[in-house]
C-alpha cells in the first residue's frame, strides 16, 4: 500500500534523529521565549535552550503534568498571540475546567498531513467515502480526522457522532467505504444495524479508522467481524494534538508514531527513569514542530511499550503497542491493583456474551465490593435456574484466575448497559463519591 509522505514516515532513523533534535533544540528555545511557564521551569532546573546537544538531553527538561495546563487555564500556555491562533479545541475532562489548547495555520497544517497519514496507512485514498462519525466541536475527533481525509481527497460526509438510524441510513444510501468513530460506537452501529435487518457486510464499507478510547484485539475481531471491515486503531491527545499522534497501517502490529512531529520517550512512572524497549511504561511526549501550544515532557499517564523493528510496510517510525490502560484508571480494590481492559479481555473471550460491560465498584463497610455486569446473548437466558448460575460462576471463576478477584457477576439483556456515540464509560466506582 502506498506511503503517504514516504520521505518523512519511512526516513533512515539516523536522518530523523538529526531532524528530531534539531526541531527539540527550536522548541526549548521556542517556548523559553515565548512562554512563562516554561522559562520559570528552565530557569528553576538551570537548563537553557543551548544546554540541549542530543536527544537525550530531553532529560534534562522539565515534565508537564495536566496541572499546569489547568492552572494557565485559557490560554496561559499558548506560545503565540490569539491572533495568531485559528482553532481553538478543549479535551473532554469530565469535572471542573477543561483543558484549551491552541492552533496556528501552519499547526492546523501539520494536524492534517498527520491525520492524512493515519488514514492512508489504513488504506484510504481518493476513491473513498468517508463516513465521519467522531463528535464535531470542542472534541478534537472530529475536525482533526476530517481535514487530514480531505487532504487524502476522499469524499466526507460530515455526520458527526450519533443518530445511528441517520448513520445506516447514509450508509446504504451514500455507499460510506469507511467509518470514522469510537470502537465502542462501531459496534453501537453494528447492533442497531441488526436489529434493523441490514447487513452491513454486504454493504461498501471496507475500513474502519478507530480510536479516542482503548480497545483490545478481542474488541477488534468483533468490530472487523460484524462490519465485515479492516479495523486500526488510531491514537491521539489534545494536549499534544489530537488523532494524528500515532496509528496502525494494514498490518495491525502497533501503532506508528509520528516521530517527525513528536520526541517519544516511555518512562517508569514513579520513577520518571526510561525503561528498556520492550518494557511498559508510561508515554511521554514532547512537540517537535507545534507552534501555538508545544509541550515539553507531557505525561500521557497512558501505559504503552516502544518498538522500534521494521514493519512490514516500509514506514521506519516506531510503533507503540495499543494503549490498554492508563496510570491513573488503575483500580485499587482490597489492595488487589486491577485495570479494567484485564476484565474486557477476559469477557471478550467468552462465547455468548455480548461486548457491553459495565464495572461498579462499592464499598460495603470496610470492603470493596467489585461486580461486572455483562450483557449476554438472548439464548444465554434460560429458564433452568441451574444453567445461569453455573454460566455466572464460571464466567466469575475466568475472571478470577486473571485478577485474583472475586467479583460478583450480574447478567443483564441485551441493551441494557447505556450505549454512547462518544468514548464508552467502563467503570463506575462509587468510592469516590464519599
Ligand atoms: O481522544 C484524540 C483522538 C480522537 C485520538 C480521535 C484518536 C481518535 P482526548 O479527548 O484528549 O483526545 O483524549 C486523550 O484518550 O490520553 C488516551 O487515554 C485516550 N485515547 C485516545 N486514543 C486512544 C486509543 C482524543 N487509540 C486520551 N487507544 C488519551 C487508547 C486512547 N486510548
Amino acid at each position: 500500500m502506498p506511503i503517504w509522505n514516504a520521505e518523512y514516515e519511512s526516513m533512515p532513523r539516523e536522518a530523523l534523529a538529526a531532524l528530531q533534535l534539531r526541531r527539540l533544540q527550536a522548541t526549548v528555545e521556542w517556548v523559553y521565549e515565548r512562554v512563562p511557564f516554561y522559562r520559570e521551569a528552565l530557569d528553576a532546573s538551570g537548563v537553557r535552550p543551548k544546554d540541549i546537544r542530543s536527544l537525550d538531553d530531553v532529560r534534562r527538561l522539565p515534565m508537564t503534568d495536566k496541572t499546569a495546563l489547568r492552572d494557565t487555564y485559557p490560554y496561559g500556555m499558548f506560545a503565540v498571540p490569539l491572533e495568531e491562533v485559528v482553532r481553538v479545541h478543549s479535551s473532554s475532562g469530565t469535572t471542573g475546567k477543561p483543558i484549551v489548547v491552541g492552533y496556528t495555520k501552519g499547526d492546523l497544517n501539520t494536524w492534517s498531513e498527520l491525520t492524512a497519514r493515519i488514514a492512508s496507512a489504513a488504506g484510504v485514498t481518493s476513491k473513498d467515502r468517508v463516513q465521519m462519525a467522531f463528535l464535531y466541536g470542542m472534541f478534537t475527533g472530529g475536525w482533526g480526522m476530517h481535514y487530514g481525509i480531505e487532504r487524502v481527497g476522499a469524499t466526507v460526509f460530515p455526520a458527526g457522532a450519533g443518530n445511528t438510524e441517520r448513520q445506516l441510513m447514509m450508509m446504504q444510501d451514500f455507499g460510506t467505504t469507511v467509518l470514522v468513530c469510537t470502537p465502542s460506537y462501531a459496534l453501537y452501529i453494528a447492533e442497531v444495524a441488526e436489529k434493523a435487518g441490514i447487513d452491513i457486510r454486504s454493504l461498501p464499507l471496507r475500513v474502519g479508522l478507530f480510536g479516542g478510547e482503548p480497545s483490545g484485539e478481542g474488541m477488534r475481531e468483533e468490530i472487523e467481524k460484524r462490519l465485515g471491515i479492516l479495523a486500526t486503531d488510531n491514537y491521539g491527545l489534545s494536549e499534544v494534538m489530537g488523532p494524528g499522534v500515532s496509528g496502525e497501517c494494514e498490518y495491525q502490529c502497533g501503532l506508528h508514531m509520528a516521530e517527525d512531529h513528536f520526541l517519544f520517550e516511555v518512562v517508569n512512572p514513579e520513577t520518571g527513569e526510561p525503561v528498556a524497549e520492550g518494557e511498559e511504561g508510561e508515554l511521554i511526549i514532547t512537540t517537535l514542530t507545534k507552534e501555538a501550544f508545544p509541550v515539553l515532557r507531557y505525561r500521557t499517564h497512558d501505559l504503552t511499550v516502544l518498538d522500534t523493528s521494521p514493519c512490514a510496510c516500509g514506514r521506519t517510525a516506531a510503533r507503540m503497542r495499543k494503549v490498554r490502560a492508563r496510570t491513573d484508571d488503575m483500580l485499587i480494590i482490597r489492595g488487589v491493583n486491577v485495570f479494567p481492559s484485564q476484565i474486557e479481555d477476559v469477557l471478550f473471550k467468552i462465547e455468548g456474551i455480548e461486548p457491553h460491560y459495565l464495572i461498579i465498584i462499592d464499598r460495603a463497610g470496610a470492603m470493596d465490593d467489585i461486580e461486572v455486569q455483562i450483557e449476554v446473548a438472548e439464548e444465554i437466558f434460560s429458564d433452568v435456574m441451574a444453567e445461569m448460575v453455573a454460566f455466572t460462576k464460571s464466567v466469575s471463576e475466568r475472571i478470577y484466575s486473571v485478577i485474583g478477584l472475586h467479583a460478583k457477576v450480574r447478567l443483564v439483556e441485551p441493551g441494557t448497559i447505556e450505549r454512547t456515540a462518544g468514548k464508552a464509560k467502563r467503570v463506575l466506582d462509587r468510592r469516590r463519591s464519599d
